[in-house]
């Protein structure tokens, strides 16, 4: 057999091995369909051979095609597709599948007459995520297998289904004990070698009379809110409903025709584009791959407020024992009461088993003092979001925390070194910057302090990972990276309001956009009396502070947001619908008149989109010159997981080059001549622009300080 075979055949016995090789994941490369298919031949061309299986090296079966080949020009499509051929062997093949089968993968199982699988194997048809269907008979065959309602759910979901729920749902045929699927599936092939008529699901079609008019449109209408802007999940179901219409054959054709309508879209070049930079993001270029990890087997937080009661939560979620600790008693009894009614509320939802609910509250663990963490590898610490208090904290943990344990700061934008010069190992701490919710948002912010270790930093992007998050890298400037970047589009919704736009106007442009809530409809969410103490606090300390007279207003008429049921909206009590509301109109209008703000009446939808997301990209540049983020790449998986982007668009850097380098810096530059200096383009984005390099290919100019 020759080294670097994509696809081995080996024989055990009268089976057939077909091995399919190409790490990591198994990627149905070009060369691995065909090498499938000849090793197949080979099989039904052995006398000796009775019955076939699949399996994967490594350590996965199949994660599906090979997505970094779409949009390449590639070769015409083989003559016999694998997924066409195999279940039309006369010799039985049984796919093996260890780790992921996922689309093309799954699809691939699905051409064979049987599947075995280990327990911690996962099935799934994922297309949908990266903006597409699958297009390798998937939308034909699990229909068929498992009735169309079924399918429907998986398909347009992308949910990685767990083998045994497969088994459960009839998609595996055999679960094989941990560790020992080879054996076992060579041994259910010889058990079913003799049998006739082989399973083919593409000659069953007993499941597709439920595949009623009514299922179709209920589908349809069930996922219109989540696939706003979208065609990849309509195009699913479309094809599961051909499935229930048409012939085998016929269905597959559409399938295959409506995959490649959608494989080149803009939609589907950005998810992909989301995909590979949310694999990218956890690369760091200055720290070794092989940097050894320190243990994060024993967490503790300090502070048992809403952000601390939210990480302890994010490490029982994930099945960590996590200690938890504040000043003083009766802050952790309320810190631990609050953690039960999150979790109790999520069970009245529906959305946690109260089992569950129990296991993981009983992961928490409340202790008295800080003496108790001294066997913690690491800690967490989310107290009160000022200098003082931290520094105080920090010298007491200091004292207690076994050497080489990991120190991290949550804060939004305390200066790291200041904290970390508060211990007397400033090379263990860094910043991590959980986003509120902390149990429920994704983003985890990692930021480096000028002294931190490549390990610890390393660490705290493995334990973001660990804990369900995403995370990223910053460096330790005003703001680090997410907030910086967001802060001008905040300001700019501001501005436009003084300007003339309406709450109402912004919202609906940025939901038409595709993000799920609008920023005002946020801010009434979070409260408006947060930023009006934080403007206060500002104009304090800069003299030349920018005031925002008209939010100052809202605030001072006693509306604070949904909690008074009135802030840029009205809300009806027990109603967090938001209403325009004719009284916030007048505030604005004589709140602008009153501070000699023209207003205008000419400002577009289009104008209220650029002025908010240009403002943000020409920051990122800016984080980018300093060296404080790594790539635009970054800016962008940040903006989806803690900013709500619409995914589909690919993220804030991605989206400005499908308008277009040039064109957004010299936008940019004329609206630096109309309102000054907060509008200064960044150097860096006048070189890009100048060059012609898209904004998605942005790199750091210096080191990361
Ligand atoms: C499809 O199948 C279409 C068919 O219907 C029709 C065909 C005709 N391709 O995520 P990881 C890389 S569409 C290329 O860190 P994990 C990944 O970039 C496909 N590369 O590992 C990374 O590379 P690097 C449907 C891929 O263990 C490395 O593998 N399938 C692919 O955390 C490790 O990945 C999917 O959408 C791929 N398909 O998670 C599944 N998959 O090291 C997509 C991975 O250079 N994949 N890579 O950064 C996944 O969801 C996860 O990778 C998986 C493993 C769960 C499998």
């Amino acid at each position: 057999m020759a080294e670097g075979e994509l696809v081995r055949f080996e024989k055990d016995g009268d089976i057939g091995i077909i091995i399919v090789d190409n790490p990591p994941v198994n990627a149905l490369s070009p060369g691995v369909p065909q090498g499938i298919v000849d090793a197949l031949d080979k099989g039904n061309a052995d006398a000796s051979v009775k019955a076939m299986v699949l399996i994967g090296a490594g350590r996965s079966f199949i994660a599906g095609a090979d997505i970094r080949q779409f949009g390449k020009s590639s070769a015409p499509p083989p003559t016999r597709r694998h997924y066409d051929v195999m279940d039309q062997s006369p010799k039985p093949v049984v796919a093996a599948i260890h780790g992921y089968a996922l689309g093309g993968g799954l699809e691939t199982a699905l051409a064979c007459h049987y599947r075995v699988a280990v327990p911690s194997a996962k099935v799934g048809l994922p297309e949908v995520l990266i903006g597409i269907l699958p297009g390798a008979g998937g939308t034909q065959r699990l229909p068929r297998l498992i009735g169309p309602k079924l399918a429907l759910e998986m398909i347009t979901s992308g949910r990685h289904v767990p083998a045994e729920e497969a088994h459960k749902l009839g998609i595996v045929d055999e679960i094989a004990p941990e560790g020992k699927l080879k054996e076992t599936a060579v041994a259910f092939a010889r058990k079913i070698a003799d049998k006739k008529p082989l399973p083919v699901i593409r000659d069953s079609d007993g499941k597709l009379a439920e595949g009623t008019p009514e299922l179709f449109d209920n589908m349809r209408k069930s996922i219109a809110r989540r696939a706003r802007n979208q065609r990849a999940p309509y195009a699913c179901i479309e094809a599961v409903e051909a499935a229930c219409k048409l012939p085998f054959d016929e269905g597959a054709a559409l399938e295959r025709k409506l995959f490649d309508e959608q494989v080149g879209s803009e939609e589907a070049k950005s998810l992909r584009y989301a995909f590979f930079a949310e694999r990218e993001v956890n690369k760091i270029p200055f720290i070794p791959s092989d940097t050894k990890l320190r243990p994060t087997d024993n967490p503790a937080v300090v502070g048992a407020g809403t952000m601390g009661g939210g990480i302890a939560m994010s490490f029982a979620d994930n099945g960590y024992d996590v200690k938890i600790t504040d000043a003083t008693p009766e802050a952790l009894e309320r810190g631990m009461a609050r953690i039960k009614a999150n979790y109790e509320t999520s069970v009245k939802r529906g959305s946690l088993a109260q089992d569950e609910y129990e296991r993981r509250f009983a992961r928490i663990h409340p202790v008295p003092s800080f003496d108790d963490l001294s066997d913690c590898d690491v800690v967490i610490e989310a107290v009160f979001e000022q200098i003082p208090v931290k520094e105080e904290v920090w010298k007491k943990l200091d004292a207690v925390m076994p050497p080489g344990a990991l120190l991290y700061t949550n804060t939004s934008g305390i200066d790291i070194d200041i904290i970390a010069e508060a211990t007397s190992r400033p090379q263990d701490m860094a910043g991590t910057h959980f986003f509120a919710p902390a149990n429920v948002m994704k983003l985890f912010e990692v930021v480096k302090g000028t002294k931190t270790e490549n390990d610890v930093l390393a660490t705290a992007m493995a334990l973001g990972r660990k804990i369900g998050k995403v995370s990223g890298l910053a460096g330790n400037g005003d703001g680090f990276l997410a907030n910086r970047s967001r802060a001008p589009f905040g300001m700019e919704v501001n501005l436009l309001i003084e300007e003339g736009a309406l709450p109402e106007q912004i919202d609906k442009v940025m939901i038409d956009f595709g993000y799920p809530i609008g920023p005002l409809a946020v801010a009434d969410l979070s409260g408006l009396d947060i930023g009006f103490d934080t403007r206060r606090r500002r104009a304090a300390m800069y003299p030349n502070y920018r005031k925002q007279p008209i939010a100052d207003a809202i605030v001072e008429a006693g509306r604070l947001g949904q909690k008074t049921n009135a802030g840029w909206y009205k809300y009806e009590p027990g109603d967090r619908t938001p209403r325009p509301d004719p009284e916030v109109a007048r505030i604005i209008k004589e709140t602008a008149a009153a501070n000699g703000i023209e207003q205008r009446s000419d400002i577009t939808d289009d104008e209220i989109l650029k002025r908010l997301l240009f403002a943000s990209v020409n920051e990122a540049c800016k984080i980018l010159e300093e060296g404080c983020a790594l790539r635009a790449s970054d800016v962008d998986v940040m903006w989806l997981h803690g900013f709500g982007f619409p995914r589909y668009r690919g993220g804030l850097m991605y989206w400005a080059d499908t308008i277009g380098v040039r064109e957004v810096y010299n936008q940019i530059a004329s609206w630096h001549q109309r309102y000054g200096d907060r509008w200064r383009p960044s150097n860096y984005l006048r070189q890009l622009a100048e060059a012609g390099t898209p904004l998605k290919e942005a790199k750091a100019q210096k080191a990361m300080p």
